[in-house]
């Protein structure tokens, strides 16, 4: 017989605990990192005033990535340009960049050396590393992953109001909005904390209005669902303005007190009447009537987009549209009222804000303007005659890698455009064109298999630095633990190379230094942070800026009294629509979009490593819709090929009665033949040079 045998259950003892913030995305989560006896981190709730203790899958299980099997404990070499990669020292693989740098530079001119960086990056490395771009390196090549994300929104934001900051309210606002219009966000799967305000909202008798061509999780949560025509935002926008003027919803003493240009608004709204907007956005007349007047007839609403209708090629148009109709039913600078772009990465407002950007500087500050230059030179000891111009945006960037006139050597930190950029195949073909390419990530990811030298970097518990999450609340990550032997911070990389390079100006290694001097950088600029301290951080539980001195107490709310143009005045645009750049045809008859799903973080290079979240979406699929899939005979589970003019992918089809007949749905988490991104459109949009990520033609069939 068998014995039974007590097997102890050991209950973690918690020796170190650690407050500090999620790594992934814009939310930035409050969350405590706890080491037990053993020294094994988890993560513990944390009462913090955005997330409230809440954490997604991906939150909860962010200790894995610590100590994950296939992270990089060693710079990698490849000494010959197919042969493999080595471990190296890190002597061996700074001199290895630096020599790279030097003979590129030499050989084609400075701009021939290009930097690519990213939106998860802290305050401190987005700052630096601009600078390393234009004092270290002397380029005009650098920009950032952001450039995909939130600049159609930030574009147009600068353009009505002045000023880009997300959200221009705490996001608890949202809880006392009567009236939201949230378009083209899945928040309850990209930020489901989030949810607890939108719930409160509705259950205080809110109307949430969401705009998706698919019926998502956040969707189910609305109060109504416009299933849209993916690509024709713009139409919807301009149709509930004409729905507005033509009940007379709008807030004619507003726009006459604190607004400019509305009537060539007015003009063009006229002729979007709705029956020609259900023709072109699929959305039946009786549900633009009655979303107008629930928008137009409550004393508050809130007009929220994100990817949805920005990455598109009209993204800032998009955004403008629905700016256009906030100003005019008076819903902006005034209590739980406003239009908010919710912002993805976690460094999202950050780090667009400290000179990453192809055309900025420091404080959201620009390259383009003398005073700007003579500002931000003068903080770094340097002639402001020896700051580059702006250079190219992001795409414009990796499409020219490797050819004449363009970037030779590239160095990248914080982005895998291998995956996540569009055309996705091009750019690969691209980065392999190069002369020499580096990256600095904590695991292989696809762009830094294909790299000469890749560089270990500490991860975010074991370093310290602000973010500033999507409210514009400046937040601080606290150091948990030390980094693994053989790995660096991004810091410490360029804090060392830029020393390497004979840089005429100090790049401080460590985060409080770096901090310090991005407060003078930003001072006086309309990012403002010089009155934000760490210790206020901490004390405050962030600070909002803009924050101009240390008595100051920050500003969670934009706009009250006046908008930060010239005048004073938000600005209407009188934007057309146009139709995305590639629409539906008989060779690729149906309309594909991208986005994500709640257990998978961006190109995957983070939460493809962490068994939980493979668990629950395991590879790459496509959602179906059911009667569609019947067309083509297509069961649950098949193998499906897609094709658009860009290549194919192959994916497992995911039959999904939410999304409308003529779309299909993929993430673009999955590298290899899964990738969202051999499919994508690169049409830019003409003035934040976003992709048209939302919207293309493609063609589905069985089999691989
Ligand atoms: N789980 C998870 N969460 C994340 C991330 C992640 O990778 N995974 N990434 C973070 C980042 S960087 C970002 S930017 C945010 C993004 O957050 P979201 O913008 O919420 O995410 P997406 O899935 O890209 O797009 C949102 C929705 O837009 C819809 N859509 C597609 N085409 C159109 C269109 O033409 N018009 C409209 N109105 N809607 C359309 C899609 O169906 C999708 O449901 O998420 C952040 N949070
Ligand atoms: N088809 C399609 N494509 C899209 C989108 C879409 O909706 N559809 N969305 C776009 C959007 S909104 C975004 S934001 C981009 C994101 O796409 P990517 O730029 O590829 O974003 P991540 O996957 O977060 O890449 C960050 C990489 O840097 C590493 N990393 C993270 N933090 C750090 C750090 O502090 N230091 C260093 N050295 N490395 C770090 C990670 O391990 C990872 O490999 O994708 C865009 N691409
Ligand atoms: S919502 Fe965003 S910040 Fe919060 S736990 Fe999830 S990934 Fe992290
Ligand atoms: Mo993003």
């Amino acid at each position: 017989m068998l014995q039974q045998i007590e097997i102890p259950v050991r209950t973690p003892e918690v020796t170190q605990s650690c407050a500090t913030h999620c790594p992934y995305c814009s939310l930035q989560c409050g969350m405590n990192l706890q080491a037990d006896v053993v020294g094994a981190w988890s993560v513990a709730e944390r009462a913090f005033p955005t997330n409230n203790g809440g954490l997604c899958q991906k939150g909860w299980t962010s200790t894995q990535l610590l100590n994950a099997p296939s992270r990089l404990l060693a710079p990698l070499i490849r000494d010959h340009k197919n042969g493999p990669l080595r471990e190296a020292s890190w002597e061996e693989a700074l001199a290895h960049v630096v020599s790279a740098i030097e003979t590129t530079q030499a050989k084609y001119g400075r701009d021939a050396v290009g930097i690519f960086g990213g939106g998860g990056l802290t305050n401190e490395k987005a700052y630096l590393l601009g600078k390393f771009a234009r004092v270290a390196l002397r380029t005009s090549q650098i920009d950032y992953n952001g450039r995909f994300c939130m600049s159609s929104a930030a574009a147009a934001s600068i353009k009505a109001f002045g000023i880009d900051r997300g959200l221009p309210f705490p996001l608890a606002d949202i809880a006392h909005a009567e009236a939201i219009l949230l378009i083209g966000s899945n928040v309850a799967e990209t930020m489901p904390p989030v949810m607890q305000y939108f719930q409160a909202q509705k259950k205080a008798g809110g109307s949430l209005i969401v705009v998706d061509p698919r019926a998502t999780p956040t969707a189910a949560a609305a109060t109504m669902h416009l299933q849209i025509t993916p690509g024709t935002d713009g139409a919807l926008a301009a149709g509930l303005m004409h729905i507005a003027i033509r009940e007379k919803l709008i807030d004619e003493a507003f726009i006459e007190q604190r607004t400019e240009d509305f009537d060539s608004v007015r003009r063009i709204a006229s002729s979007w009447w709705p029956a020609r907007v259900e023709r072109v956005t699929g959305i039946p007349e009786e549900q633009l009537s009655k979303a107008a007047r629930i928008l137009g007839s409550a004393s508050s609403a809130m007009f929220l987009t994100a990817r949805g209708p920005e990455q598109q090629s009209h993204g800032v148009d998009n955004v403008l549209a629905f700016i256009n109709l906030a100003l005019a039913l008076g819903k902006a600078g005034k209590p739980w009222s406003g239009y908010g772009c919710l912002t993805g990465q976690g460094n999202g407002q950050g780090g667009r804000e400290h000179g990453q950007k192809a055309d900025q500087l420091p404080g959201y500050r620009r390259l383009d303007n003398p005073e700007h230059r003579a500002h931000v030179a003068g903080v770094w000891g340097i002639d402001p005659a020896d700051l580059p111009k702006p250079g190219r945006s992001a795409y414009e960037l990796l499409d020219t890698l490797g050819s004449e006139g363009g970037v030779r050597a590239l160095l990248v930190f914080g982005s895998n455009p291998a995956v996540s950029a569009p055309r996705a195949g091009h750019v690969q073909r691209r980065l392999d064109a190069l002369d020499f390419l580096a990256v600095s990530d904590f695991f292989l990811s696809e762009t830094a298999e294909r790299a000469d030298v890749v560089l270990p970097a500490a991860q975010w518990a074991e370093e310290e630095g602000t973010m500033t999450n999507l409210e514009g609340r400046v937040i601080l990550r606290q150091r948990a633990t030390a980094p693994p032997a053989g790995v660096r911070t991004d810091l410490e990389m360029l804090s060392e190379l830029a020393k390497r390079l004979g840089s005429p100006s100090v790049f401080p290694s460590a985060a409080t230094a770096v901090f310090e001097e991005l407060r003078l950088a930003s001072a006086g600029g309309v990012a403002d942070y010089s009155g934000i301290t760490w210790e206020r951080i901490l004390r405050e539980d962030g600070v909002f800026w803009p924050c101009p001195d240390v008595t100051h107490p920050g500003t969670p709310r934009l706009f009250a009294d006046r908008f930060p143009t010239p005048n004073g005045r938000a600005r209407f645009h009188p934007v057309e629509f146009h139709a995305p750049a590639e629409e539906p045809d008989q060779e690729y008859p149906l309309y594909l979009t991208t986005g994500r799903t709640m257990a998978q973080y961006q190109s995957g290079t983070q939460t493809r490593r962490i068994p939980e979240l493979m668990k629950a979406a395991p590879r790459a699929f496509v959602q179906i819709h059911p009667s569609m899939a019947l067309t083509y005979g297509i069961q649950e589970g098949d193998e499906v090929r897609l094709t658009t003019r860009r290549g194919c992918a192959s994916l497992v089809a995911q039959l999904t009665p939410g999304i409308r007949m003529d779309t299909l749905f993929v993430p673009f988490h999955f590298g290899g033949e899964g990738r969202a991104n051999l499919l994508t459109n690169p049409a830019l949009d003409p003035v934040s040079r976003m992709p048209e990520f939302k919207v293309c033609a493609v063609r589905i069939e069985k089999g691989t």
